[in-house]
């Protein structure tokens, strides 16, 4: 198979390749690469993260360049938009999710998962009342929008919509009942992904 995505299943950077590339219609393999022995992945990409992509031949790391190489390699569905604008909104949001989410979440998780005694209650709760704002913040920006940015599904989309994902599937949290406008958008989102990813 010409096009390879080395993954953990579970990890959210690697679903959200997994979705561009079904809103792209591509084929493409999975390779799951097991925790403890990296070899094969450092051994083709010089690192041990994932997602990695390997596309005829050419070996492409971290979720947003295989993102971008996507788009510019295989352009039709876009994924990004078009306007300038837009494209410059969507690449923040993308990082937003992917830096800013995707810190607070993994703080709370990871002090979350901690046996009861070693709990640092202080940083749980700080990390839980940031995910709390970050909600807000999304819940005003979702305000007359179908989706993120210039009412069109796209990289922004996705971006956010796995981390949320992430955090409902590995905390077992939902998202909190007062920001229905997330909720409305994280629906539609999901409606659109479940048929693909
Ligand atoms: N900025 C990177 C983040 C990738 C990342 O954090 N990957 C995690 C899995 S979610 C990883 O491979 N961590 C190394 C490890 O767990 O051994 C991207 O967008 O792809």
């Amino acid at each position: 198979m010409a096009r390879k995505l080395y993954q953990f299943e579970n990890s959210p950077f690697c679903q959200k390749v997994r979705i561009v590339m079904a809103e792209k219609n591509l084929i493409y393999e999975t390779v799951e690469v097991p925790r403890t022995d990296k070899r094969e992945l450092i051994q083709i990409s010089g690192q041990e993260a994932v997602p990695v992509l390997v596309d005829n031949g050419k070996v492409i790391v971290d979720s947003t360049f295989i993102s971008e190489y996507l788009e510019a390699t295989y352009p039709e569905p876009r994924i990004y938009p078009q306007k300038e604008e837009d494209l410059g909104l969507a690449l923040m949001i993308e990082d937003w999710a992917d830096e800013v989410f995707c810190t607070t979440r993994r703080q709370a998780f990871f002090e979350s998962l901690k046996p009861a005694g070693e709990i640092n209650q202080k940083v749980l709760d700080e990390a839980l009342r940031m995910l709390q704002i970050h909600f807000s913040v999304l819940d005003k920006f979702l305000t007359g929008k179908k989706f993120l940015v210039a009412d069109e599904y796209s990289i922004a989309d996705i971006s956010v919509y796995v981390q949320i994902h992430r955090f409902k599937n590995s905390m077992k949290m939902e998202i909190p009942a007062e920001y229905k406008k997330v909720q409305a958008w994280f629906d539609r989102v999901e409606q659109r992904n479940k048929i693909r990813v």
